[in-house]
């Protein structure tokens, strides 16, 4: 085998002391947390898109990402080489899982047929390479955004034709998640908005997006995928309204149309902020409804505002993003992503090491926080006791169904409610620091 990148080897764990900076200071894989190790606990994964196809242009110049293993072609051949530079990657750094678009692993040539046919040439690369190193496939999708068809949506386009072609690219696509034993397949609306309602018909198009979800449903029962279905909220970018703008919306849409029970959320750090939110709070709201189920991992930019997509380096976002996960229980069918790239100016091969050795740190260091601030428990018993009222009285009679507004009127004419004690924000923000 050949070997892509003769200036790395298989990056290690050296601990606190080590200066080497292609080294794990904290990641260490087999170390257990909470009596499980770190690699179960994170089930990390890199996407192919970003490592593998993303130039790194930027609106004012081309792409920067040197690439010579890439020439650049739309061929075949070309494709089938860049899955044996991207496995090399996945065993140098122990991730151990990965996520592609059927347009980022194997090229769109002239006809859809041509296409599926590029696919599964690389595919049989894939499943090779897979058996080989023992990596898996966290989850497959479709990439349904870039093909000028697609300008105005897939599912959600006022042309029932392109809608047609974005099923037959579904299919195809969890076929072939399935085939590589894949552990999930995710939506993210791509193009699924709108940017004026005075051409939209968005009752229609919410519709047709129901529809075609269904009949993803359908198909993966038919052929037994058992893989989990997931939805990736996103509030814009592309488009100025996403249909699936956060966990909250995707939530309602899927309870709307009756497919709650089919899918889970895939909640991506930089889409939560985006939205107006932050990573934890879309989280939480996808666990309270039983649905978080991966993440996407990377990082923001408070200065910039658009879905900058850089790697995760903030230990407070990571611990905040870890106890989000612990208290859920951890992952069962999902993992964390990175969906993240270089910055256009880190343009060596060999900034790719560089970013995901130190994602994978920053997010070693949000465990330990987060399992250190759980085992302490002060934090959870201070939120117990602030909710304690409801054990009791009036409160656990309001729990229970027992009460009524005119039970309530009683009581409140009888009693004058005691405020409650302070909610010692700055106190419990102390605490946390206590653990980073
Ligand atoms: C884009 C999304 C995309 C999904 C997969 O903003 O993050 O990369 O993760 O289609
Ligand atoms: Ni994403
Ligand atoms: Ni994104």
């Amino acid at each position: 085998m050949s070997e892509f990148f003769p200036e790395v080897s298989s990056i290690k764990y050296e601990g606190t002391e080590s200066k080497n900076p292609l080294a794990f200071k904290h990641y260490k894989a087999d170390e257990l947390v909470e009596g499980k190790s770190m690699r179960e606990h994170f089930r990390f994964g890199a996407a192919y898109w970003h490592c593998m196809r993303n130039p790194l242009g930027d609106p004012f110049g081309p792409g920067t990402a040197q690439m010579p293993w890439d020439d650049g072609s739309d061929s075949v051949e070309n494709a089938q080489k860049r899955t044996h530079v991207f496995f090399e990657f996945l065993e140098k750094t122990g991730i151990d899982y990965y996520c592609f678009h059927d347009r980022d692993i194997a090229p769109e040539l002239g006809t859809l047929a041509e296409s599926n046919s590029a696919l599964d040439a690389v595919v049989d690369e894939l499943e090779g390479l897979q058996q080989q190193t023992g990596k898996k496939l966290l989850w497959g999708t479709a990439c349904l955004f870039v093909h000028p068809r697609y300008a105005m949506g897939a599912a959600t386009s006022p042309c029932p034709e392109v809608f047609a072609y974005a099923a037959a690219q579904v299919k195809k696509a969890i076929e072939v998640t399935h085939r590589l034993g894949g552990e999930g397949y995710t939506f993210w609306g791509g193009r699924e908005g709108y940017s004026s309602l005075i051409n939209t018909d968005l009752k229609r198009e919410l519709d047709n997006l129901g529809r075609f979800l269904h009949m993803a449903v359908d198909y993966k029962k038919e052929i037994g995928f058992e893989g989990q279905f997931y939805i990736e909220p996103k509030p814009k970018e592309p488009t100025k309204h996403q249909y699936d703008s956060d966990a909250a919306a995707c939530l309602n849409f899927l309870r709307d149309y009756d497919l709650l029970d089919h899918f889970k959320l895939n909640i991506e750090t930089n889409h939560a902020i985006l939205a107006g939110h932050t990573v934890e709070h879309d989280l939480k709201v996808a666990s309270t409804a039983g649905a978080l189920g991966s993440i996407d991992a990377n990082a923001g930019d408070e200065l910039l505002g658009w879905d900058t997509d850089q790697f995760p380096t903030n230990i407070y976002d990571a611990t905040r993003i870890m106890l989000v996960l612990l208290d859920m229980g951890g992952f069962t069918t999902g993992g964390l992503n990175f969906d993240a790239k270089r910055r256009r100016e880190s343009h060596e091969p060999i900034d790719l090491f560089h970013a995901h050795v130190g994602g994978m740190d920053t997010f070693a260091r949000g465990l330990k926080s987060a399992a250190a601030i759980r085992a302490d428990g002060r934090m959870k018993e201070f939120v117990a006791n602030r909710y304690g009222g409801w054990d009791e009285g009036v409160g656990a009679k309001i729990e229970r169904g027992e009460s009524n507004l005119a039970d309530l009127e009683a009581y409140a004419l009888s009693k004058e409610p005691v405020p409650p004690s302070s909610g010692r924000q700055e106190m419990l923000e102390n605490l946390f620091n206590e653990f980073i």
